[in-house]
This record gives C-alpha cells, structure tokens and sequence, in this order.
C-alpha cells in the first residue's frame, strides 16, 4: 500500500482526506508537525530541565558548553527525572481510568446507576474467585461492590510491603517475585505517581539509576491499572467475543446520523450506543434516511468495536480526517488522546464537537458534564444535539472516504481462550503450547501503542506484522495499533490466507475452524484499547504458568512502531519489566545520557530478563524481533 506524503500515512483514506483539508486550507496534525520542524535538540535529547524557575536549563550534548544546570542537576539526573515523570503520566492516566470504573461499579453494586449492570456475571465471579471476594450463595450485587472496593484499596492501601492485590494476582509468581526482590513493586497506584513527583522535584534524587527505578514502579502500578480498568469493564459492559465489523474512514454513512465516540472511558460511549438503538426514529424523522450510525475513534472505537461490533473509523493520527468527510454530526470524547485542534476543525462544519468530563474540556467545543446518574439523559442530550446537526449539512461538502475493510475483532483472553476450547475441552492451552513447542508458532508478538507524526502513520505496523507473521509468529494487538491494522485489512482470514507462514496458516485455520469462523483466524487478533494490554499479559501469564517458566523465558516480544504518549512510555516501560523484549519505533527522548540509555537498553534484561529495542526502521526491527524470539526459543531448548 503506498503512503501519501502530504499526510505521511498509509491509509488511503487520510490521502483522500488530506486533499479536502489542503483545498479548504484547514491545518491537520502533519502540516503541524512541518510547522514544527527543526523540533528542539534539547527537548529530543532529554537534556532540558524546566523542573524549576531558576530554568530552564539545558546541557550542551556536544560537551562544550553547559555540562550541568543552575541547582547542579548533569545530564543523567535530568534525563531520568524527565523519563520518570513521563511513566508517572501514563500511569496516572490508565489508573485515573480504571478508578473511575471501579467507583462507578461500587455504585452498580448498591444499585444506584440505572443505566448499568454487571453483564457478564460469569467474568465478575472470576475476577472475585482471583481476589479472594467471597461468591458462594451471594447476589451479583454485593460480589461487585465488593469487588469495586477491593479494588480501590490498590488506590488507599498505606502498607508498603503490602504490594497491590492486581498486579500480584496477575502475573506468574516468579515474576512477582522477581519484581517484589527489585522494591519495584506498587503498593498504592495513587502514592507510587505521588512519590514519583516528589522525589523528581527540585533538591530531591539525583541518583539517575534510583531514579529511573522510581519510575519503574509507576510503570507498573500502570500495569495494575491497566489490569483492573480492563477487568471490571469486562465484567460491566460484556467480555469481548469475535465479531465482524468494518474499519475505515469509509464506515461513515451519507444517510446517517454519524456520532464518533473518540476518547477512552467505556463509561459513556456504551450509553451512547444503548440509548442511540431507541432513538433510530427520530433520525429517520429528521431525514437521516439510515437513522443513526455509531462510529469509534481511538480507543473508545476499539471499546465499543469489540464489544458490539461498531465500526471503527479511525485511529489517533487521523482523529480531523473524521470531521474533513462533511458527514460527521458529532465527534463526543471523553479522555486521552483527543487532539486540542478538534475545535478549530469543527467550527469550519456543521458537525458538533461534545465534550463530557469536567476535567477535559476543549475550546471550541460544547460541554456536557457527564456523570454516571444521569446517563441515560446526557446520552439523550448528545444524540439530539447530532440529529439536530445532521439537519446543517451542506451536502457538498460530504466527502465519503471510499475506503473501508473487513475486521475480525474482539480476541479478549477469554475469546482466544475459548477458541482453543473447541480442540482441547479438557485442556484449552494445550494445542497453543504444542504448537509453540514444536515449532508451527515461533513465538508471540504483542503489537501496542500510538500513531506518531515522526513516522508513516500506520507504516512500521504493517511492514513488521507481515514479516512476523510470514516467519509464522502469532500476532496480537491492542490501541491504535489495532485500528492500524483493522483500517488496513489485517485483521481478516484473508489476511492470513495472504501473509501469514504456512504452519501459522495451518494453526489459525484450525482453531479458527474449530471455533466456527468457518475459516482461519484473523492474521492480527485484536486484544482491545490501549487499557487493554493486560489481555496479553493473561494469555502470557497462563503459558508461563502451564510450562512452569518466567515470562522472560518465553518467546515473547512487543512493539510499537510508533509510539507517542506518556502513557506508551509506561506500557513500554512495564513490558521490559515484565520480561520482554520491547521494541519502539521513535527515538526516546533520553539519548541526552548514557547512563538512562544504557539502563533501559542492556542494564534492564540483567534486572528484568526485558529489554527496550529502538529501530526506526520497520525492515531493520521485524529482524531484531525475530532474532529475539529465536533466542528465546534456544534458551527454552525448543
Ligand atoms: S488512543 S495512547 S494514541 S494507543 Fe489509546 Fe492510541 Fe496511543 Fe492514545
């Protein structure tokens, strides 16, 4: 698939988008990023400080100038102060996320928000059975408020040797082990950001090994987050089974009412989607001759895709490209990664930008505080005001994008789980474990993380997937990652029929058989958002209990071609810790010290077993993964 270079992506609808926004003369995020260039030598080395006022200062990289700011701080120690912060960042993100959750099931668990149920009861009874909640003889209710408030004791607990109950029970005991011996393990997810920020202020550590360490332990209390938000969701709003839907800029309609949920929190987009089936009429009424049409960007897309099957229409990068089609009546977004520009994009149409929590609000746009008691109306509130906008449309400005693709989705640990299920009732893991054994898989890659603007939107995600899975790796994929590969067709048996190696080929085809897909498994089976990629941990940590070995031992690696926020960092950071190999696809911003660098590229697998991997070649990384994985192979002795 080529690449349009005015929009440095690979997706074919940004490069019939990028057009219309060129001949509108409305900015998008690449003419930004031109705008920004050269972006600051300092800034991508690591090496300015601006923790206080007597900054900012930078060091000279080249060793002729400054080697240390005003209060004395060198290179390392600023370095690894601004990594820190980073990881503190993305975990306060993920876990401020997965608070939410919990307070909101603790409130479903009194029966006090009627526009939520715990739907999958079987989940919440193994997720309560795994904390040692009591289920016997008891009502789904009390089980979940339980359950909630067991869960935020990971937020309240004072204990610092009592390590948080989500990441102990989520990971193999070696691992946990291993991680409690190094003090890196979270006792408290709201303490561990705290602590990270104190210690990196102004006179406080200077040591830049201890200090990354501190940041470590927020990476992790990222994972505990990340396990939790996902956990609890599955339990409130259904656990992902396969379902086939569409993806692309395509899946927006002419004759519909297009609302795209754009953000993170399930907690208002699956409203949406309930209350949006009971006003199809109205639609219709106001001329939307196909009613109303759902759409998901980012990771709410990826929540509402895999539970329900609701199209994706595009990932982060491509977030403007939506409101460009003409056709989008209202963009609502929660949380994270929801570019400030938005606004400005949609006062040139018709379409209205909502924004729902009070904490993130954006010019340009309208608010609509959302809290969870009054659901329903706010959902109701939204969609009048999308129909309302459906009526403005200036037909032609309508620009449908032509693409669209086929997408397989919903693979939660459960669903893969399941699938195997249909080969081996009495053992489930086994015919995955046989197959890794002896060779048919060579190993597992977890594809995460964002789009970025210093590489080819989507590119590195397809170039290493194909190369992977045509060296007969199982590839999995979380985030916008995975709308990298639903938008491109990947995520399809077709996929696998066209790309995948033969002994992959043959596995997927029979689990996918089995499973009654009537064909093989999607060559990429998506896991879910970003908050998702515990899943993956949960497969991994049920092959590394089935074969009695570490995670680190296994044939496991990661990547994110291109990853981007501070919550990428985090999730980068824990992958390492858990014992992968861990590849990034832009360059960190802490080549400005050895000492950081060294650390998170060699010193971390003496630690951990895991190791950072940073190759901006998309060629270059997939021979460095598949050379990882034999390694690990050999090692394992198979
Ligand atoms: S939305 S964190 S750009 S995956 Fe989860 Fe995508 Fe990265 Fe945001």
């Amino acid at each position: 698939m080529s690449s349009c270079t005015s929009c440095n992506s690979c997706d074919p609808a940004a490069a019939e988008l990028c057009t219309v926004a060129a001949a509108a003369d409305i900015p998008t995020v690449w003419d930004r990023h031109a705008t920004q260039q050269p972006q600051c030598g300092f800034g991508s080395l690591g090496v300015c400080c601006r923790i206080c006022w007597k900054g900012p200062c930078r060091i000279d990289p080249f060793g002729k100038g400054p080697q240390r700011g005003i209060c004395g701080a060198d290179r390392d120690t600023i370095v690894a102060r601004n990594l820190s912060r980073m990881m503190a960042a993305g975990a306060a993100g993920h876990s401020e996320h997965g608070r939410h959750i919990a307070l909101a099931m603790q409130r479903v668990g009194r029966n006090e928000l009627p526009a939520y149920r715990i739907r999958d009861e079987a989940k919440l009874t193994a997720v309560a059975n795994r904390l040692g909640v009591a289920t016997e003889g008891r009502a789904i209710g009390p089980i979940a408020y339980d359950v909630a408030t067991l869960t935020l004791e990971d937020y309240r607990n004072q204990d610092h040797h009592q390590a948080c109950n989500w990441i102990t029970s989520s990971l193999p005991k070696k691992r946990v082990d291993k991680l409690r011996a190094l003090d890196v393990l979270p006792h408290n997810i709201d303490a561990t950001v705290a602590q990270i920020m104190a210690r990196t202020s102004v006179g406080c550590d200077a040591d830049p090994t201890n200090v990354v360490l501190g940041g470590i332990k927020g990476a992790l209390a990222d994972f505990t987050g990340m396990c939790l938000a996902t956990e609890l969701s599955d339990a409130m709003f259904g656990t992902p089974q396969p379902v086939v839907t569409t993806a692309n800029l395509g899946v927006i309609r002419k004759d519909s009412v297009n609302i795209a949920v754009n953000g993170h929190n399930p907690l208002l987009s699956e409203v949406i989607c309930d209350v949006a089936r009971t006003m199809q009429d109205k639609a219709r009424a106001a001329g939307a001759r196909d009613g109303i049409n759902i759409v998901g960007i980012c990771c709410s897309g990826n929540e509402v895709m895999l539970r329900h099957g609701v199209p994706l229409a595009t990932n982060y990068l491509s977030q403007e490209l939506a409101i460009l089609t003409g056709a989008l009546d209202a963009m609502v977004v929660d949380v994270q990664c929801i570019m400030p520009s938005l606004g400005e994009v949609a006062e040139c149409f018709h379409t209205r930008l909502v924004t729902t929590m009070d904490e993130n609000k954006m010019p340009g746009a309208t608010h609509v505080s959302f809290h969870e008691e009054h659901a329903e109306e706010t959902a109701r509130t939204i969609v009048d005001m999308a129909i309302g906008a459906f009526t403005l449309r200036d037909p032609k400005r309508i620009r449908i994008s032509s693409a669209v693709s086929k997408a397989v989705v919903g693979f939660s640990a459960e669903a893969v789980i399941g699938a195997l299920a249909k080969i081996d009732p009495d053992d489930p893991l086994k015919p995955l474990v046989d197959n890794i054994v002896n060779g048919n898989i060579r190993g597992i890659a977890l594809f995460a993380g964002c789009n970025n603007t210093q590489s080819t939107q989507d590119g590195g995600f397809q170039t290493i997937a194909k190369r992977l899975a045509k060296n007969n790796v199982l590839l999995l994929a979380t985030g916008c990652g995975a709308g990298a590969f639903a938008k491109l067709g990947l995520m399809t048996p077709e996929a696998t029929d066209a790309y995948a190696g033969d002994t992959l080929k043959a596995v997927l085809t029979a689990v996918g058989e089995a499973a009654g897909l009537g064909g093989p498994l999607p060559m990429v089976l998506h896991m879910g958002s970003c908050v998702d990629n515990s899943r993956a941990v949960a497969v991994a940590t049920a092959i590394a209990d089935r074969l009695g070995v570490d995670l680190h031992e296994l044939p496991l690696v990661a990547s994110a071609p291109e990853a981007m926020s501070e919550k990428a960092v985090a999730i980068g950071t824990w992958s390492v810790c858990l014992g992968l190999p861990t590849h990034i696809g832009t360059v960190p911003q802490v080549t400005g010290s050895t000492v950081v660098t060294n650390l998170l590229t060699r010193g971390a697998a003496d630690l951990f077993g895991g190791y950072f991997i940073v190759e901006p070649n998309p060629e270059a990384a997939a021979d460095t993964l598949l050379g990882a994985i034999e390694e690990r192979r050999e090692a394992l002795g198979i």
